[in-house]
Parts: structure tokens; C-alpha cells; sequence
């Protein structure tokens, strides 16, 4: 433990990351139950390929299961360190927050986080033409029930930092490493809210009541 972490990190910051991270967390436990296991990404691979519907052939759904399946065991490899089968929010945290302690140069962390955000490019890059069109940003966040337009919209907007037609990997990963280390309290945006599926729910909420069809 580095009793220095604190002084460098004012603990205000770190619980606003504790929140991300949680959040993080939820947003990938399918069955609710406080733990990752591969039936959470089993479940969530299956949402996905069936939000995909058409635009996935065969073998781009069986890529979709590979790179889940792949996704949990770097984290549990690579991340976690921990034996096979589940990890629980405490531990996915407190790693987190001992590689933040660690960092003096943040190399070596974003070079780990790289690793998780390719996972994720690959599995929503559905054409797989290296970029995320606003169309595949739209199917992996009904895959876990956001469906709200102006939400996705926003969101996209917020990754795509060029402003052009499509994510591209480097947008992603950028957005990636600020959700997980950056502080965007008192940013505009949705990017806090990247993988925050309650956050996103609840905005869906108020958006459906503020603007009455
Ligand atoms: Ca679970
Ligand atoms: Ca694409």
C-alpha cells in the first residue's frame, strides 16, 4: 500500500472514480448478482448479437462471444489477477486504485486499459471496417436497454473528437482512459456516463418526461 497515494490524489477525485468504476462494474453484470462471471458476458454478448440483428453475420456473432469470453479473462489475467470464474466490485476497485497509486508515468496503466478498449472496439465495430458508425453505437447500448436517440447521439458525439462520421480506435481509447483516470466533474457531456447504465437509464427517464411524444 502507498500511504503517499492520498496526499497526490485528493480523495474527493478518487471517490469520484470509485463511482465510475462501480458503475463500470453494474454495467457489465448482467444478472445483477455482484459478481462477473462468463454468464454475464455470455448474456450480454447474446443481447448484443441480437440488437445486431442483420448487420452481424455468423461469424461476426461467433467474434462477438470470442472477444467477451476474451474480455473477462484479461481482466482476470491482466487486471485482476485473480483465479478463474468471478470477480467482484472490491477487487476490480482496490486494483484499480492501486494502479492509480502506482502511476508516475502513466505508461504501463494505459497501455492495460489499452488492451480492454480494443476488446470493446472490436466487439462494437460490427462491419469491422475500423471504425464505430452512430448506427453501431446505437446497437450496443440497446443491448443494454438504452434506446433513446438523443442519449446516443450525445454520446457519440462526445467520442467523436474530430467531428467526422465515425469513432475512430484512437477516439475510443481516448474516451476509454478518461473514463476509467480522468476527472470530468464539472465537464459537459456523457462521457461519465459511458458505462453507466443506471446514470443512462435514469437520463432516458427524464428525457421521456420532458419531451412527451
Ligand atoms: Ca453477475
Ligand atoms: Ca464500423
Amino acid at each position: 500500500m502507498d500511504s503517499t497515494t492520498d496526499e497526490v490524489e485528493p480523495e474527493s477525485f478518487v471517490s469520484h472514480l470509485y463511482v465510475k468504476w462501480t458503475n463500470f462494474f453494474k454495467f457489465f453484470d448482467a444478472d445483477n448478482d455482484g459478481k462477473w462471471t462468463k454468464k454475464d458476458l455470455r448474456t450480454l454478448a447474446d443481447r448484443f448479437i441480437r440488437e445486431a440483428g442483420n448487420l452481424l453475420s455468423e461469424s461476426g456473432a461467433m467474434h462477438v462471444r470470442r472477444q467477451a469470453q476474451h474480455w473477462l479473462k484479461t481482466q482476470e489475467e491482466e487486471l485482476c489477477q485473480v483465479a478463474a470464474g468471478e470477480i467482484n466490485p472490491d477487487v476490480f476497485c482496490k486494483t484499480l486504485r492501486q494502479l492509480l497509486g502506482k502511476v508516475s508515468d502513466n505508461t504501463h496503466l494505459f497501455k492495460d486499459l489499452d488492451i480492454f478498449s480494443e476488446i470493446f472496439f472490436e466487439i462494437i465495430d460490427i462491419n469491422r471496417d475500423g471504425k464505430i458508425s452512430k448506427q453501431e453505437l446505437t446497437v450496443f447500448y440497446k443491448a443494454v436497454g438504452i434506446h433513446n436517440q438523443i442519449i446516443v447521439e450525445t454520446l457519440f458525439n462526445n467520442l467523436n473528437l474530430l467531428r467526422d462520421s465515425s469513432v475512430s480506435r484512437e477516439e475510443f481509447r481516448i474516451a476509454y482512459r478518461e473514463y476509467f483516470f480522468g476527472d470530468q466533474r464539472f465537464r459537459n457531456g456523457l462521457i461519465p456516463y459511458l458505462f453507466d447504465r443506471e446514470g443512462l437509464l435514469e437520463k432516458q427517464r427524464e428525457f421521456f418526461y420532458q419531451d412527451p411524444l
